[in-house]
């Protein structure tokens, strides 16, 4: 099938109304390659923000993770999509959805995730490109990740166990199996029997036969015949796409807090969700990729293991999961809740060179009377600590100062113009700002489409 491809005009936007003209004015303005990236520890509301930029790309691409990813978005008529693995430009008709070769892939998962799409009205067909490069995730993958996790036992990662660590493992001891080995399946079988043995070597509790190799290289046989047409040299049609001036988004998954490099090791995923992970995910040039707009929710949340200076260990912490619904949108896991960290916000700004944030789940703040911002850290003897530091040990350590800002106490969600936010709401978007010196040009006020304000 031949991709539809129609270079879309940036500033299509009808401006009859002030919001919409800062819309147009503020997308319209957005480079010819941007990303959407993750901030803090995921689920800022990723998926929400590409969902309603997608209109104006031509191309919406994932570079890193799989289906571990869970991104949240909704159609104009309300209805509620969760995707892991196909990229939240999907409902946009326009717009062509490439998985890159930085991405982990689960076929019956990505299969099951185009059904339930196709099953509701959304056609992906010729829609969705797959790289030749990405790496096969099998359910193998899923099992050994969770054979990990149990013999982590108390110090587990809280992985989601979607396999994601143990098939980038595979990657990096080169035994792994990528897309385009689908089109050579007389060494398929062997290829497949070297990595089962290797999981069957390594876990006692690993069951393997000859007859499991047997009935999976079936399995694969149908999925490659099904995934033919999806396949394709996407760093090629990537670079030739920039070339021909179409617009180009890219959608992390996760976020830098998590990052292999940058995040709480080992309490990590084991890609690059930061700006990097873009270049090596895509096959892309770093000078040509421009924008890049960092995600933050107006609080924090983590799910699984790990460092989290801000959190909140009583009641207020269960207060902002109902009030922001923290639950895990892969696993439905509850998520860890806390106050902004804006030590964490400068140090992944720095990482990525963010050139706005979105801001988002605002609304969730409007029932607290106040908010608290996490602005420094120091250790128990009073030394300061100047950036998010790498040492666990340090970070267990660490105080976290706080500055009290008053909550605004009305509901903020029907509001569209940023004049029209309540002083102490414009007051709290606007000392993160100054705090972290990059500009929020996106406040979110809701889960919906429209639930969103350009300042
Ligand atoms: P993994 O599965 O190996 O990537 O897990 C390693 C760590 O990365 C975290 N991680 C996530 N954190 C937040 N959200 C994620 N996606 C889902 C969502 C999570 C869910 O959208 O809600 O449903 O539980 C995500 N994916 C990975 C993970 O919690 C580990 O800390
Ligand atoms: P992602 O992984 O970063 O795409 O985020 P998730 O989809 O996992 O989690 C974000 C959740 O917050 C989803 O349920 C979204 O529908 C919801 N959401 C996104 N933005 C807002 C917002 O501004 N306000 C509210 N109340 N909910 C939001
Ligand atoms: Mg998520």
């Amino acid at each position: 099938t031949t991709p539809r491809l129609r270079i879309k005009c940036s500033a299509s936007l009808s401006v009859a109304d002030p919001a919409a003209s800062d819309s147009a004015s503020r997308i319209g303005s957005l480079s010819q390659v941007s990303g959407v990236l993750g901030s803090q520890w995921g689920d800022e509301g990723k998926g929400k923000l590409v969902d309603i930029l997608a209109n104006h790309f031509d191309i919406v691409a994932r570079c890193q993770g799989g289906a571990n990813a869970g991104h949240t978005i909704y159609n104009s008529q309300g209805q509620k999509f969760a995707l892991h693995l196909v990229p939240s430009g999907v409902l946009n008709e326009e717009t062509l959805c490439v998985i890159g070769n930085g991405v982990v892939v689960h076929l019956p998962g990505l299969f099951n995730e185009i059904d339930g799409l196709e099953a509701n009205g959304v056609s992906c067909e010729g829609r969705i490109l797959v790289s030749d490069r990405a790496h096969l995730l099998f359910d193998f993958h899923q099992e050994v990740d969770g054979l990990r996790e149990a013999e982590l036992a108390k110090s587990f990662i809280g992985t989601t166990r979607r396999g994601i660590g143990p098939c980038y493992s595979s990657k990096a001891i080169r035994n792994g199996i990528r897309v385009g080995d689908l089109r050579h399946m007389d060494v398929f079988p062997q290829k497949l029997d070297l990595l089962l043995s290797d999981a069957a070597a390594r876990f006692p509790s690993f069951k393997y036969s000859p007859e499991m190799l047997k009935a999976e290289v079936e399995r694969y046989k149908r999925f490659a015949e099904r995934l033919e047409p999806y396949i394709t040299d996407t760093v090629y049609f990537m670079n030739e796409s920039i070339a021909q001036k179409k617009r180009i988004l890219v959608e992390g998954g996760q976020a830098t807090m998590l990052d292999i490099d940058f995040g709480t090791y080992p309490f990590v995923t084991s890609s690059s969700p930061s700006a990097g992970g873009i270049c090596t995910g895509l096959g892309i040039a770093p000078r040509v990729v421009g924008d890049l707009i960092g995600v933050v929710k107006a609080y924090t949340t983590r799910v699984g293991s790990g460092p989290f200076p801000t959190e909140i260990l009583d009641q207020g912490g269960d207060i902002l999961r109902l009030a922001g619904q923290e639950f895990g949108t892969t696993t439905g896991r509850p998520r860890r809740c806390g106050w902004l960290d804006i030590v964490a916000l400068k140090y992944v700004c720095q990482i990525n060179g963010f050139s706005s944030l979105n801001l988002t789940k605002l609304d969730v703040l409007s029932d607290l009377s106040e908010i608290q911002l996490g602005v420094s850290y120091k250790l128990p003897d009073g030394t300061p600590v100047k950036s998010f530091p790498a040492d666990l040990r340090l970070l267990e350590q660490i105080q976290v100062e706080y500055e009290v800002l008053p909550g605004w106490k009305v509901d903020i969600s029907s509001v569209r113009n940023y004049a029209d936010l309540p002083k102490a709401a414009q007051q709290y978007v606007e000392r993160i700002e100054e705090l972290v010196g990059v500009p929020v040009h996106y406040i979110g006020v809701g889960p919906g489409r429209d639930a969103l304000i350009y300042k």
